[in-house]
C-alpha cells in the first residue's frame, strides 16, 4: 500500500508539471483525489489493515494529498503568470503613437469659410499684400461717404442694411476696410481686408443676409486694368487649382471707375444652368475696378500721382463653387452635419 501511494504521488506530480491548463489540473485533482479518484479508492481498503499500519498509511496519505494539492495550486499560478506574460508581450501599446482620429471628431474643425479665408490670405501675402481688419459695426462715413456714396445716392438702396439707434450700421461690404487702409498706409501699398458683412436682403439659394467678403486694394504708379486682371486670374487659379473660365462685364460701383463684374463659369452645373447660377451658367463672384479719384482724394492720396485697383470677393459663393454646395443658406443653418463634411 505504501508503494502504491508513493507511485500515485510520483505519477501525479509528473503529470501536474506537464500540464498547461487550469482545466487539466482540475481534472487531475478529480482523477486522483476525487470521490472516485485513485487515492480515495485505495484508502477505502484501509479498514483491512492493522491499527499500526492504518495510522502509518493514514499519515502518508495526508502527506501525498497535501503535496498533490500544493503542486496543482502552484502549477495553476505558474500557468496564469505565463498567460499574463504572453498577453503583455503581444498586446503592448506604444503610447507615444498618435491616436486614431474618430469621425466625427470631437476636437472641432476649421469652418470652410475660415479655411478659404486663410487660403486667400496666404495667396495675397505671398504677393506682397498685408491683411487688415475693420469693425463689423461701421460709421456711415467709412461704409458709404468715403466711398463716393453720399447720402441720398441711389447706390445706397442696393445695399440696404441694419442701423443702430446711434446711426451706425452693420457694414454692408468690406470696402469700408479700403478707406481705413488708405488712412493707415501711404502709397505704394497692397492690402486685403476679409470679414463678415450684412445686408437687409431676402434670402434664396445664392443670397444671404450675413455673408463674408474679402476686399483687396493695390495703390501704385500707373496701375491699369491689366494689373487687376493678372491678380484676379492668379487668385482664381490658386484657389480652384485649374484655369477657371471668367468673363468681365461692366459694373457700376460709385467707388471705382471703370467698374467690372467678374463672373466665373458655374462649377456646380459646369455651365449648363442650375438654381445657383439662376440657369445662366455664370456666377457673379467678384466686382472690381480702378479706384475712383474721389475715393483716393478722400483717403489723402493724390490721384494725379497714384492709381490703383480694388475688388470685393464674395467668400460664400466661392466656397459653394469649390465644394459643389447648392444652397448658401446651409452656412448659417447651424446643422452640424453640414460643417462636419469639410
Ligand atoms: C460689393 O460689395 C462691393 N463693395 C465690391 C467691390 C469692391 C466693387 C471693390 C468694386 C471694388 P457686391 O454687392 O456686388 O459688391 O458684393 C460683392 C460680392 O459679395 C458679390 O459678388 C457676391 O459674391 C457677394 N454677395 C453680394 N451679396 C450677397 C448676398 N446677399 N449673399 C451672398 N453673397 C453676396
Amino acid at each position: 500500500m505504501k508503494n502504491k501511494l508513493t507511485l500515485i504521488q510520483k505519477n501525479s506530480l509528473e503529470s501536474i508539471q506537464k500540464c498547461d491548463s487550469s482545466a487539466d489540473l482540475e481534472q487531475i485533482r478529480i482523477d486522483v483525489l476525487g470521490r472516485k479518484g485513485e487515492l480515495t479508492t485505495i484508502l477505502r481498503t484501509l479498514k483491512d489493515l492493522s491499527p499500526e499500519e492504518k495510522s502509518e498509511i493514514g499519515k502518508l496519505s495526508n502527506v501525498v494529498k497535501t503535496s498533490i494539492n500544493e503542486a496543482i495550486d502552484n502549477r495553476k499560478d505558474e500557468i496564469e503568470r505565463e498567460i499574463l506574460q504572453k498577453r503583455l508581450s503581444e498586446e503592448w501599446i506604444d503610447v507615444t503613437l498618435d491616436g486614431t482620429p474618430e469621425f466625427p471628431s470631437d476636437n472641432g474643425f476649421v469652418h470652410p469659410l475660415s479655411q478659404i479665408q486663410h487660403e486667400i490670405e496666404d495667396i495675397f501675402t505671398s504677393m506682397g499684400f498685408s491683411v487688415l481688419d475693420g469693425p463689423e459695426v461701421e460709421t456711415e462715413y467709412y461704409n458709404f461717404e468715403a466711398l463716393n456714396i453720399p447720402k441720398h445716392h441711389p447706390a445706397r438702396d442696393m445695399q440696404d442694411t441694419f442701423w443702430t439707434e446711434d446711426n451706425n450700421l452693420l457694414r454692408t461690404h468690406t470696402s469700408a476696410i479700403q478707406v481705413r487702409g488708405m488712412e493707415k498706409n501711404s502709397p505704394p501699398f497692397r492690402v486685403i481686408g476679409p470679414g463678415r458683412v450684412f445686408r437687409y436682403e431676402a434670402t434664396d439659394a445664392s443670397h444671404e443676409n450675413t455673408f463674408y467678403q474679402v476686399e483687396g486694394m493695390m495703390i501704385d504708379k500707373e496701375i491699369s486694368v491689366a494689373n487687376l486682371i493678372f491678380f484676379m486670374k492668379t487668385l482664381l487659379k490658386e484657389i480652384f487649382k485649374c484655369d477657371v473660365k471668367i468673363r468681365l462685364r461692366p459694373g457700376y460701383f460709385p467707388f471705382v471707375e471703370p467698374g467690372f463684374e467678374l463672373d466665373i463659369n458655374c462649377l456646380i452645373c459646369g455651365g449648363s444652368g442650375c438654381s445657383v447660377c439662376k440657369q445662366t451658367g455664370w456666377v457673379e463672384l467678384l466686382p472690381c475696378g480702378l479706384v475712383h479719384p474721389n475715393v483716393l482724394k478722400q483717403g489723402g492720396i493724390n490721384p494725379d500721382e497714384w492709381s490703383g485697383f480694388a475688388f470685393g470677393l464674395g467668400l460664400n459663393r466661392l466656397v459653394m463653387m469649390g465644394y459643389g454646395i447648392n444652397d448658401i443658406r446651409h452656412f448659417q443653418s447651424g446643422d452640424i452635419r453640414f460643417v462636419q463634411q469639410f
